[in-house]
């Protein structure tokens, strides 16, 4: 083994040592570090550009030049910047190939000819995501000649939130459902003050293609409310360090601030003072920050305030706001996260997963042009298996977001080895329509609108954008868990293009975090992360809550097992287990009618007990112990297995994880080690409990006679 990937070569502005350099270690830019290299562009982000490719040729003795001199093997050129360099080949400026069309305001071309790899773009931006996509090639970027190639990102708008709060909340700390130590941007009501931090965090944000985060959390306490007024400079300061990323600041604010901040007695959307308010408050945010991306609301839900107070719906609420930003260029992302966390759990009428669609569906087409409706991929709540959001298929004339969470809120907190991309994938593939109709990421996919004109399924559509919660945190990997990175990784390569397939991102979050010259044996690690993360997400569904039943977790921070934790409260999860079945009846025959919320044909396979897939079988069905599943096996029966099987793969993650030792960073692999520990010990305590609950429950023993308490 050669010496392995540690930190950057920056420290961290509060004294503190520089983090792991995640999936950016200095090897990973050797191939560029060692060309003669010509950057020809002006402005912050292609300064950018230069000083990450000056950083390389320091280190791997290349050299770099913004004008031409001598001979170069690499050139990043903005085209609108005066005329090409000689250095250009005249192929390399010749019309793009078949998959053309101009690189817009984010993408760049990318060819290679006469020995010289150019990419070419018209913005800034472009150029950044073009120096990372050289990086990610690595030496395949220096190798023959290249057709020129157009790169450009299907979705425009790329953004993780981070549920982080300015003072520290009393229940859920500096980060809601953060799982990586502290917040990067807040420390006890206060800037964090890590400057390097945050231009290392726009690094990572960059080189996958994230251009906006929110920078507190949507559940905006007093603290977190004045970043709208009062402590703006706390907010331009962000967004000064992250602008040379290509990365737009959005603020989470508080429906009810023209109360609480203004002094106004409403904050009703239609009264003409709160329209006001809110654009004169407005106003001055562009004032401070000029590129500030606009607002995240949260509003009617879980005890945040809204539109319903005054008797409003939520596209007055959303348009008003809206309003504001809309001469500015900003957006709305409204979400869409609303329903009664306030339920008798012994009426049987209501359903938590119909809220989102009861409430949104009604409303399509009356949303302004730059309100985004950011909408959780599933119904009910980030659980490791849930049916896609119906809502995503019944608004085409709205712009949708679809949420996901990179913070493994239910999916081991960052403890747990799990890599989701794989259940991302699933999501964004979802047909709506059917089998032969427009996936998820289709429907989101607004640029490629030309492209899916000959895609059959109900449109035009308005498209839109992807958001996730972010993992991060002040942990010196980021994210508590090594591997999770790897998460994070993939969500803003997916953000960039739905389509791309999981295995194929996690093996270019290997090469670029594990480079082969600085692990012991490169086949042996890829082989070994690939063993332990590919099915990792399955595998935790296996060991979790069973057939899309979820929210079997503790109430008390959702992590471990609970069976009945939810069943007798207030927030609507509920599995109905009894001495006969379990299952929660989401029909239109005799249940709650949420199968209905679909379109065909996916509202009859819901519905029938006989075509339901197993894998969400008790999310719309209350069966007997003794169903047989299209596997064959009784329902039962799959528990017990599942729980069983799903330990063994987490003993031979930890298993595999060991044969790495001394192949890679000791501090990557001790951690990770210890994290594998705690995985193993968490879901044999999720085996037994739910295991003993359902044998409890049932009386039906293990047909295989296995240890049940
Ligand atoms: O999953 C739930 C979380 C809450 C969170 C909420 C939301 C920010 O448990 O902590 O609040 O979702 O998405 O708003």
């Amino acid at each position: 083994m050669t010496s392995p990937a540690t930190a950057p070569a920056t420290g961290t502005g509060a004294g503190e040592p520089p983090p792991h350099p995640a999936w950016l270690p200095p090897e990973a830019f050797r191939a560029i570090g060692a060309r003669r290299v010509l950057v020809h562009g002006d402005g912050p982000l292609v300064d950018t550009v230069h000083d990450e490719v000056a950083r390389a040729c320091a280190r791997h003795g290349g050299r770099v030049q913004r004008t031409v001199a001598g001979p170069v093997d690499l050139v990043l050129a903005l085209r609108d910047s005066g005329p090409l360099p000689e250095a250009v080949p005249p192929a390399a400026t010749a019309a793009p190939g078949p998959d053309g069309g101009s690189p817009g305001d984010e993408g760049f071309l990318l060819t290679r000819s006469d020995g010289v790899t150019v990419v070419l773009a018209d913005a800034p931006a472009g150029l950044l995501y073009g120096l990372f996509h050289l990086v990610r090639l690595g030496e395949a970027a220096f190798t023959g000649e290249q057709p020129t190639r157009v790169h450009r990102p299907v979705l425009r708008r790329r953004m993780l939130d981070h549920w982080d709060n300015v003072a520290v909340h009393p229940v859920m700390g500096q980060v809601e459902r953060g799982y990586a130590g502290g917040s990067i941007f807040w420390r006890d009501g206060r800037p964090r003050g890590d400057r390097d931090r945050l231009r290392a965090y726009g690094r990572l944000l960059a080189s996958m293609g994230i251009n906006a985060i929110s920078v507190n959390n949507v559940n905006v306490g007093p603290t977190e409310a004045l970043l709208l007024t009062d402590r703006l400079d706390d907010v331009a300061e962000i967004a000064d360090l992250l602008r040379p990323y290509g990365v737009r600041v959005h603020l989470s604010v508080t429906f009810a601030a023209p109360v609480v901040l203004g002094g106004l007695s409403t904050a009703d959307p239609l009264d003409d003072g709160v329209r006001d308010w809110w654009e004169s408050t407005t106003r001055r945010v562009y004032a401070r920050i000029p590129d500030f991306g606009g607002y995240v609301v949260k509003a009617d839900s879980e005890g945040q305030p809204g539109p319903f107070s005054y008797g409003r719906d939520h596209a007055d609420g959303a348009n008003l706001l809206a309003g504001a930003l809309a001469p500015h260029g900003g957006v709305v992302h409204w979400r869409a996260f609303v329903y009664d966390h306030r339920r008798d759990w012994r009426d049987r009428t209501t359903d938590r997963a119909r809220a989102a669609y009861d409430h949104f569906a009604p409303l399509d087409g009356r949303f302004a042009e730059n309100v985004v409706l950011q909408v959780k991929f599933g119904p009910v709540d980030f659980q490791p298996r849930e049916p896609v959001s119906p809502v995503i298929a019944a608004m085409p004339a709205t712009r949708l977001a679809v949420e996901l969470q990179v913070t493994q809120e239910y999916t081991g907190q960052q403890w747990h080895a799990c890599y989701l991309a794989p259940w991302w994938h699933e999501v964004l593939a979802f047909r709506l329509w059917g089998p032969a109709e427009r996936s998820v990421a289709d429907v989101l996919a607004d640029v490629l609108a030309d492209v899916l004109a000959d895609v059959p399924g109900p449109g035009p559509h308005r498209g839109g954008e992807l958001v996730a919660v972010a993992n991060v945190g002040d942990d010196p990997f980021w994210c508590g868990h090594p591997l999770a990175q790897a998460n994070l990784y993939a969500f803003g390569r997916l953000a960039w293009d739905p389509r791309l397939d999981p295995v194929a991102l996690l093996d270019e979050w290997i090469d670029l975090t594990f480079p082969a010259s600085t692990v012991g044996d490169p086949a042996l690690v890829r082989e070994t992360l690939h063993a332990v993360l590919d099915d990792s997400w399955r595998t935790y569904e296996r060991y979790t809550a069973p057939l899309g039943v979820g929210f079997m977790v503790n109430p008390a921070g959702h992590y471990g097992p609970g069976v009945d934790g939810y069943e007798y409260s207030r927030w609507g999860t509920y599995h109905f287990a009894d001495r006969d079945g379990v299952g929660v009846d989401r029909t239109c025959a005799t249940g709650t009618g949420f199968a209905g919320q679909y379109p065909p044909p996916w509202s009859q396979v819901y519905e029938s007990l006989e075509q339901c897939p197993d894998e969400l079988l008790l999310f719309f069905h209350h069966v007997p112990y003794s169903h047989v599943l299209h596997s064959g096996s009784t329902v039962i029966q799959h528990i017990y297995d599942t729980h069983f099987a799903g330990v063994e793969e987490v003993v031979a993650m930890r298993d595999r994880w060991s044969r790495l030792a001394g192949m890679i960073d000791p501090a990557v692999h001790d951690r990770v080690t210890e994290r594998l520990a705690e995985q193993l010990r968490c879901a044999t305590e999720w085996r037994d409990q739910v295991n003993t609950y359902f044998f409890r429950k049932s009386g039906v023993p293990d047909a295989r006679g296995r240890r049940i308490h």
